[in-house]
């Protein structure tokens, strides 16, 4: 071949080279170019975590996440008003949803997804819509109870007793759904004068006021708390996690439950993204991955099939709790609660 003739040939692999790596190049920057997403979780981190890296798995979409208990995430709410960080609020307690409605935070969505959620599981409107279902119960350390010689508690009326005194751990409703689903149940099971009556009692059998609601069960695993209030589904995650002291109960006078939901946020970035994500999380399929990370609420798809794990408390008395109403109620009962028995919720 001559000098010139391999220069020239030279010269056009080069050309095609480089338009190859530029070609590559804009079909990556295409890949790449699907935006982000930031959720708020009131859900346990781990399921908050799976949920984010599969998402961003299936979409491309960035996502992050920022893990608070429900009083948290409605305090960081009312103060990003008008300058929101994220787009969704994803888990916890819809009772929290409502609050942030009541504020204006709640950008109402009804998602095409929502037709395959049962009824009484989504907010008309689109307030919020349900993702799944948590019984609200007693934890116990079978160990520890045994060696106080306690029994395990099996009814509201038994924290008042003198043998709990100081035996007791619970969240506060100022900072955890959890806790505050406690004390709307018994608001709604007794009325407010009577409620109040009994929190002014039971608060100082009260050892610790925990942050969030999953900290009883952990700490009753731990052989750090003799018995306290939960989310059952958490102490049964616990529990299989290899905390085998734990034991449960469901008070007999019946108890409240959560719906646990997904919302949009007003004026949050990404809204399109966030649409994505909401659609998404309903599906049967997403709201099923929960099981691989120890969340064993039931479900509200149609067509998901509830963990094994939640079969064990299916026939728990549950009272008729209104969820718009403690939404609606909750800025006026955390004030009297911390009121009556003096209690502030824990930043830590
Ligand atoms: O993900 C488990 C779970 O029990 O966590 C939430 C629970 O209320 C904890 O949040 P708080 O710290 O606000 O109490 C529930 O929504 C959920 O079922």
């Amino acid at each position: 071949m001559s000098k010139k003739r391999f220069a020239i040939i030279s010269v056009l692999l080069l050309v095609l080279a480089i338009s190859f790596v530029s070609a590559a190049g804009s079909q990556d920057s295409k890949v790449e170019d699907k935006g982000s997403l930031v959720f708020y979780a009131g859900l346990q981190e781990d399921h908050a975590a799976m949920i984010a890296e599969e998402f961003e798995a299936v979409t491309g979409i960035k996502t992050e996440f920022v893990r608070m208990s429900s009083g948290e995430i409605l305090a960081r709410l009312k103060a990003e008003k008008g300058n929101m960080s994220a787009s969704v609020w994803y888990g916890g307690p819809v009772d929290g949803i409502v609050a942030a409605d009541q504020e204006g935070i709640i950008e109402h969505y009804i998602s095409p997804e929502a037709v395959n959620i049962k009824e009484g599981f989504k907010e008309p409107n689109g307030i919020w819509t349900g993702i799944y279902i948590g019984y609200l119960g007693f934890v116990g350390n079978q160990a520890i109870l045994k060696e106080k010689g306690l029994e395990m508690p099996t009814s509201w009326a038994d924290f008042l007793k003198p043998e709990y005194n100081q035996e007791i751990v619970v969240a506060h409703p100022g900072s955890s759904g959890t806790a505050y689903t406690m004390l709307a149940t018994i608001v709604q099971m007794m009325g407010e004068d009577a409620a109040m009556e009994y929190f002014k009692k039971f608060s100082p059998q009260v050892r610790q006021y925990t942050k969030s609601g999953t900290a009883p069960g952990r700490m009753a695993g731990l052989g750090e708390a003799t018995v306290g209030i939960t989310f059952l589904h958490d102490a049964i995650k616990y529990k299989k996690e290899g905390y085998k002291d734990i034991i449960i109960s469901a008070p007999v006078e019946g108890t409240g439950y959560e719906i646990g939901g997904v919302a949009l946020l007003k004026g949050g970035p990404d809204q399109a993204n966030a649409k994505t994500f909401i659609d998404w999380v309903l599906t049967k399929d997403v709201q099923e991955m929960g099981k691989t990370v120890g969340s064993f609420q039931f479900l509200t798809n149609k067509d998901a099939l509830p963990p094994e794990e939640a079969m064990s408390i299916k026939d728990t008395k549950l009272i008729d709790y209104d969820f718009q109403w403690a939404g609606e109620n909750k800025k006026r009962l955390v004030e009297l609660f911390s009121r009556e028995t003096s209690t502030v919720a824990p930043t830590k």
